[in-house]
């Protein structure tokens, strides 16, 4: 009957408005720190009265702009946010506060905010004022989107993201050391798109000597947000001389053993360096590492290289995701490194697997991503 057909056409509305707050919080992931990413729309009257994302930790959230932007219209409105309202006095007041006080009608989330200091509690709070609240529009691309946040949030630590690109023989550069290119250019472009994403880069020493990279970010053909540069180095083998040190300005971070040489870290650390000392072993304790940097206010962290780090990190269970890019390539060679290079399984059954896999052609390289499961 007529009721139906209103209930069809409000789902319509809601995932119409909610995925266009979904859009404008997916441009601005990378640039909230370890902040969320969250956008928010205003509907009154069947037309859109305000717009808002939280662009920057320590600015206003989402729903602070929404409303600024909606003025009079806020009341009696409908409110789309991708995140739960949050209830609490964090670097800003709380948003939910701001919607009672607005007189807004209805409020329409994505998901509830994981942050253990709000959990729900916003979505009590609105709806203890009598406001209307519907939860769960468009849920799965809202948390997919914000999945970095919530480890962090939970956990303290870091998310961790590996990216590789490899043969289809899963080499990562040739016996030589050759590795340009293995990937295609726009798998290349899209590399410096998931810097931009993330907080610090990662690599081991092996990289650092073998490709002398720059580790910045140019993202969409300008320079993007630089993130902090991560180098694995048990023994201290970093040059004063890496490009690291001449291209790009943001922080070099090195991570060593109890067992490095005092001299040579004197000398890195007049480079400008900071060393954090991650256990007594041979190598690097990687948990303490991310502890360390997770204290530090990193809350995600890209990986690029090499195998022995990827293999070190998977063999530790620190990783969250695994994005590899895999090139029509075929190079062999015994020494030519590997993906992931660690002590392997024995039996398939014990074979790490990848849940929630994404799969996508970028030109001639297919890209697969997705979340590593240990048996
Ligand atoms: C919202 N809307 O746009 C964002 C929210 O330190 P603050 O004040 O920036 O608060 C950060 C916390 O607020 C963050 O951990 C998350 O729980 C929530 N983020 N909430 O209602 C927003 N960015
Ligand atoms: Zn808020």
């Amino acid at each position: 009957g007529e009721g139906g057909m209103k209930e069809v056409q409000m789902a319509v509305n809601d995932e119409f408005y909610m995925s266009l707050a979904l859009d404008m919080a997916e441009r601005a992931q990378g640039q909230t720190g370890i902040n969320p990413v969250v956008g928010c729309v205003i509907v009154k009257d069947g037309a859109i009265a305000g717009l808002g994302t939280h662009l920057e930790r320590g600015s206003g959230h989402a729903e602070v702009h929404a409303v600024q932007m909606a003025g009079d219209k806020a009341e009696g409105s409908t409110v789309y946010v991708t995140l739960e309202p949050c209830s609490h006095y964090g670097k800003t007041p709380p948003c939910c506060e701001l919607l009672v006080e607005a007189k807004v009608k209805r409020v329409v989330v994505a998901c509830e905010d994981p942050n253990p200091l709000v959990a729900g509690s916003g979505i009590d709070r609105l709806r203890r004022s009598g406001i209307e609240v519907k939860v769960g529009v468009l849920r799965e691309r809202a948390l997919r989107l914000n999945e970095k946040f919530a480890k962090y949030i939970t956990t303290g630590m870091p998310y961790v993201t590996i990216k590789t690109a490899s043969t289809l023989d899963g080499k990562i550069a040739a016996d030589t050391g050759d590795s340009k290119w293995i990937s295609n250019a726009e798998a290349r472009l899209q590399a410096h798109g998931l810097r931009h994403r993330h907080q610090a880069i990662m690599v081991g020493i092996g990289t650092v000597q073998a490709d002398d990279p720059s580790l910045t970010t140019r993202h969409d053909g300008v320079d993007g947000i630089q993130p902090v540069r991560i180098i694995v180095d048990s023994r201290l083998g970093l040059s004063p001389e890496a490009k690291i040190f001449s291209a790009g300005e943001t922080p070099v971070i090195v991570l060593t053993t109890e067992r490095h040489d005092a001299e040579k870290a004197k000398l890195l650390m007049e480079c400008g360096v900071k060393i954090l000392v991650c256990g007594s072993g041979p190598a690097v304790d990687l948990k303490t590492a991310l502890t360390e940097l997770g204290r530090m206010e990193i809350g995600s962290i890209l990986v690029e290289g090499g195998g022995t780090l990827n293999g070190a990190l998977l063999k530790e269970r620190l990783v969250d995701r695994i994005i590899l890019y895999l090139a029509p390539k075929i190079i062999g060679g015994k020494a030519a490194p590997d993906n992931f290079m660690f002590e392997g399984i024995h039996q398939m059954a014990d074979a790490i697997t990848l849940d929630a896999l994404e799969i996508e052609q970028v030109g001639d390289n297919v890209c697969i991503s997705g979340i590593p499961v240990w048996p």
